[in-house]
C-alpha cells in the first residue's frame, strides 16, 4: 500500500489543481517556490548557548570506544563482527548534568559516528554525518563532548548506513542524583535481532530488501524465509507485518539461549531493570517466568507505575522496570514479536534445574486464565507528574504521514524518501520557543517505531514523555514537545532497513 491519497503539505493545493498524483518533478519545483529557512547550524553560537543554560554539573566522565572488528562467540558459533570492544559495549553511567567526553577510535574499514539515543544534548554531538558533524573516516578519531541534561535509561550507536545491525551499541546510563533508590539492585538488558557473520552483513540484507518484494506476492500468509528476508511474520500486537528480517539469533547482552545471560539475586530482592532495544528489525516481548513488572520509566522518563505480565519495546524504546525476585531459577524471555523465536536468559536466585529455552511463559501467552492480558505498552501509561508538559496551546503544527511499502521497498515520510546527499531538501521548520505538536500516521500496512532525535516529546492525552514511539498501521501519533534545543534534528523511522531506505527527515530550527 503506498497510500496515493496523501498529499504532501507544501504541495497540497498546486497538486490537487494540476490532477498529480505522486508526481515527484512537481514536488520538486513546488518546494523550490517557498523562501528557504535560515537554518540553525550545528555549529552555531545558538547552539553553544544552549549548551551554556544546561547548566552541568562540571563532572567529567571520560570514556574511549573503539570501533574495531571482533570476533563473537554465539554459544560456539563464531560472528566476525564489529564493535565497540564487546556486544553489547561496556555501560557507560554519568550522573545527570555532568559531561560526557567520549573519544572514539574508529578502526573500521569505513566511516562511522555515534549517536548518543535519547540524550537532549548539543546538536552538533548528536553523530549524525553528515548534517551535525562530518563522517569519522577510518583510522581517525572524534570526540564526543555535551552535558547529558536529563536521568534516564540511554544508548548509543552510530548514525552511519547500517552499522547499527552489527555489534556497535551500548547502554548509557544518567543516574538521577535525586534517585529514592529504592531498589536493592539494577540490571541492564539489552535486547538485539542477529545475523552479522552468520546468515549475512547488515549490507547485504539492506541490499535484497532494497529490490523489493513485489514479484513475491502471492504467498499468502505463509511464514517462510526468503534469503535474509522474512515473509509473513504477523502479530496481533503489532497489528500486522511484524518485521522484514530474517535473524538466525536474538540475543540478550550478547548471548543466544543456547549460552543464556545469568542474572543473579537473592530472593526478595528488589530489582530495577533497564531494558534497551538495539535490534534493527524486531520489537521484542519481555517477561520473566512467574513474576509480575512494574513499569516505571519509558524512553528515560518516569511514568505513573503500571503492574504488567510482559512488555512491548520497539527498536529503540526502553523501558524501566521494577519486580521482587522469587525464590528459584526463572526464565527471561525476550519474544521476538511475530518471527516465533525468541531471547533467552535466566533470573537465579537458588540452586535449580534451569528452564528449558523454549518454555511457554503464560506470562506472555494473549490470553491468561481468569484475567486478560496485561502486556505493557506507551498506550497503557501516563507521564509522572514531575516530567508533563506545562498545558499550553502549540504556535505549529508539523504532520508527518509514514508512506511506502514492502513491495518497492520505498519507505519514506509525506512520500518524499530521505536523500543524505541534501539533507534539508525536505525539512520541516521549528523556531526555538515554540510549543510543537506533531502527528505523525502511519499509511502504510506496517508498524513503526518513529523517533525524534534532541527532544523527548509527551504523547497526546498526558500520556508519557518519550523519544521513540510504536505507531501501528493506519494508526495517528500526536505528540507535543518544546523546541528548547537549536538544531537540526534527524526523526525517522527506527527500523533500520526502512530509515535507510528513505523513512527519514529532518526537524530543524530556523533564525
Ligand atoms: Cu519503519
Amino acid at each position: 500500500m503506498t497510500a496515493r491519497g496523501f498529499l504532501p503539505r507544501t504541495s497540497m493545493n498546486r497538486r490537487t489543481f494540476l490532477g498529480f498524483g505522486v508526481g515527484a518533478a512537481a514536488t520538486v519545483a513546488l518546494a523550490s517556490c517557498a523562501p528557504a529557512p535560515t537554518w540553525i547550524q550545528p555549529d552555531s553560537s545558538q547552539v553553544r548557548d544552549a549548551e551554556r543554560r544546561r547548566r552541568g554539573t562540571g563532572r567529567v566522565t571520560n570514556v574511549t570506544l573503539t570501533a574495531a572488528r571482533i570476533e563473537l562467540d554465539l554459544a560456539g558459533v563464531t560472528a566476525s563482527t564489529w564493535a565497540y570492544g564487546a556486544v553489547p559495549a561496556p555501560v557507560i553511567r554519568v550522573g545527570a548534568g555532568d559531561t560526557l567526553k567520549a573519544t572514539v577510535h574508529n578502526q573500521l574499514p569505513t566511516d562511522t559516528s555515534i549517536h548518543w539515543h535519547g540524550v537532549a544534548l548539543r546538536n552538533d554531538m548528536d553523530g549524525v554525518p553528515p548534517i551535525t558533524q562530518q563522517a569519522v573516516k577510518g583510522g581517525s578519531s572524534f570526540g564526543y563532548d555535551f552535558i547529558a541534561p536529563d536521568p534516564g535509561t540511554y544508548w548509543f550507536h552510530p548514525h552511519t548506513g547500517v552499522q547499527l545491525d552489527r555489534g556497535l551499541y551500548g547502554a548509557l546510563i544518567v543516574e538521577d542524583p535525586a534517585e529514592p533508590g529504592r531498589y536493592d539492585n539494577e540490571w541492564v538488558i539489552v535486547l538485539d535481532d542477529w545475523l552479522d557473520g552468520v546468515t549475512a552483513t547488515p549490507d547485504k540484507v539492506l541490499k535484497e530488501l532494497s529490490a523489493g518484494m513485489a514479484g513475491m506476492g502471492g504467498m499468502g500468509d505463509m511464514f517462510m524465509r526468503m534469503g535474509n528476508a522474512l515473509m509473513g511474520a504477523t502479530s496481533d500486537i503489532l497489528a500486522g507485518d511484524a518485521g522484514d528480517v530474517y535473524y538466525p539469533y536474538y540475543l540478550i547482552n550478547g548471548k543466544p539461549p543456547a549460552d543464556p545471560s545469568q542474572f543473579t539475586g537473592r530472593p526478595g530482592d528488589r530489582i530495577r531493570l533497564r531494558i534497551i532495544n538495539a535490534g534493527s528489525d524486531t520489537a521484542f516481548r519481555l517477561a520473566i517466568g512467574g513474576h509480575a513488572l512494574t513499569i516505571t520509566h519509558t524512553d528515560g522518563f518516569p511514568v505513573n507505575p503500571v503492574e504488567v505480565d510482559s512488555i512491548l519495546i520497539g527498536m529503540g524504546e526502553r523501558y524501566d522496570a521494577l519486580l521482587t525476585l522469587g525464590d528459584g531459577i526463572f526464565p527471561l524471555v525476550a519474544q521476538a514479536e511475530g518471527k516465533r523465536d525468541r531471547g533467552f536468559a535466566l533470573v537465579r536466585t537458588a540452586d535449580a534445574t534451569p528452564p528449558d529455552r523454549d518454555v511457554s511463559l503464560p506470562e506472555l501467552s494473549s490470553k491468561r486464565i481468569g484475567t486478560t492480558a496485561r502486556v505493557g505498552t506507551a498506550t497503557k501509561l501516563t507521564a509522572s507528574k514531575q516530567v508533563v508538559l506545562p498545558e499550553r496551546r502549540p504556535d505549529r503544527e508539523i504532520s508527518l504521514a509514514l508512506t511506502g511499502s514492502m513491495d518497492a521497498y520505498d519507505w519514506a515520510i509525506n512520500e518524499q524518501r530521505f536523500d543524505m546527499s541534501r539533507p534539508l531538501g525536505n525539512a520541516y521548520e521549528v523556531r526555538s520557543g515554540e510549543r510543537v505538536r506533531l502527528t505523525v500516521t502511519n499509511k502504510t500496512t506496517m508498524w513503526h517505531p518513529f523517533h525524534l532525535h534532541g527532544h523527548t516529546f509527551q504523547h497526546s492525552d498526558n500520556g508519557p514523555r518519550k523519544d521513540t514511539s510504536i505507531i501501528l498501521p493506519g494508526r495517528s501519533l500526536t505528540v507535543d514537545f518544546d523546541a528548547d534545543n537549536p538544531g537540526l534534528w534527524v526523526a525517522h523511522c527506527h527500523n533500520l532497513y526502512h530509515a535507510e531506505s528513505g523513512m527519514m527527515t529532518v526537524i530543524g530550527y530556523s533564525n
